[in-house]
């Protein structure tokens, strides 16, 4: 046995050791947040396993429910909204929780109240997975300024006031890549200590990249910049290479390949659905956060995403995201569109 490697490897950085470091630079902490986070961290753990047991386990299926979005909800949805919702109020940090599964907003009994809210998609790109495609679980956490009697009202709120945003991904490995607004880190979970261990930190999005991330499926209802950006993507006239298109179809992979790659993810507005498909407080507003805080940017097609205030809780909003000088291009046609109008 190499006792001496297994000393070594015992020198990790985990992500309780990293969030107690950053904890540690403020004095006043309590360490609410440390707690929060190790019980969504709790919830991804779980929610991994489910889904690399899915096959096996003969999960997969469809659970005979209807989600409030008309879609069916399959069983590992169910399963993974349970798993967040109880981790989330027994962590006794949380007073609001929003989940994408959930029609109303959950509001925790007074006894188990935190001065967090927390808005979620337990598991996103759910029609992937059957196929066995990468999904993942978004996150977005804003502070309460009281929870007394917390209501809608406190989570309806701008995504540049969330404390931390994040989301953790079911694929060829687990990854959780979180932002607390320092920067971008990622923790790839090792199954053999069952512990999240920084490998990705300080992550920084390529200011200009070489892929487009859209479902082209809908080119014949986008509105005129869009079809032009594309259009540029694929014939550039500046003599650069056209980018190279790659779309999973859901959205915490595609999001996350922008990320380490660069280039841009689009889920545009259409004549079909004038305001996108995203939704603003779990999915547009915690990917905004991240791509920021990577040094990107977000754009709704009218203002920077993280701008919105959101009037529902499940409402949706266009959203353009990814490296900084590609979100800039999109933004410049936006500006001439709305010019000639
Ligand atoms: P899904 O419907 O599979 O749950 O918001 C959900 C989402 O996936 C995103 O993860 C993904 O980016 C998008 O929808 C895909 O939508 P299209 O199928 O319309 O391309």
């Amino acid at each position: 046995m190499d006792h001496a490697a297994d000393a070594h490897r015992t020198d990790l950085m985990t992500i309780t050791r990293f969030v107690l470091n950053e904890q540690s630079k403020y004095p006043e902490s309590r360490g609410d947040f440390t707690i929060l986070l190790s019980h969504i961290v709790l919830g991804c753990k779980f929610v991994c396993s489910a889904v690399n047991k899915a096959g096996l386990a003969k999960l997969i299926g469809l659970a005979g429910e209807t989600n409030i979005q008309g879609e069916e909800q399959k069983k590992l949805d169910v399963l993974s909204n349970d798993v967040f919702v109880k981790a989330l109020v027994s962590s006794g940090r949380t007073s609001v929780l929003v989940s994408e599964e959930d029609e109303e907003a959950t509001f925790v009994e007074p006894s188990k109240r935190g001065k967090y809210c927390v808005v979620f998609d337990p598991l996103d790109g759910s029609s992937n997975i059957d196929c066995g495609v990468s999904i993942g679980t978004i996150f977005g956490i804003y502070t309460l300024d009281h929870t007394d009697e917390p209501t809608t009202e406190d989570v309806l709120k701008p995504g540049n006031e969330m404390v931390a945003a994040g989301y953790c991904m079911y694929g060829s490995s687990c990854m959780l890549v979180l932002s607390t607004g320092t920067g971008v880190h990622g923790f790839t979970l090792d199954p053999s200590l069952g512990e999240f261990i920084l490998t990705h930190p300080d992550i920084k999005i390529p200011n200009k990249g070489n892929i487009y991330s859209v479902n082209e499926g809908n080119a014949q209802n986008w509105d005129g910049p869009t079809t032009k950006y594309v259009e540029k993507c694929k014939f550039p006239k500046d003599g650069s290479p056209a980018k190279s298109l790659r779309y999973v179809g859901s959205m915490v992979a595609d999001v996350h390949r922008t990320l380490l790659y660069g280039g841009i993810f689009l889920y545009p507005a259409d004549k079909k659905s004038p305001n996108g498909k995203l939704r603003v407080l779990y999915e547009v507003f915690p990917m905004s956060f991240l791509m920021e805080q990577a040094g990107g940017q977000a754009f709704t097609g009218k203002k920077r995403a993280l701008d919105l205030v959101p009037e529902k809780i499940h409402e949706r909003s266009p959203i353009f995201l990814g490296s900084y000088d590609d979100v800039e291009e999109i933004k410049a046609l936006y500006a001439e569109e709305e010019k000639k109008n």
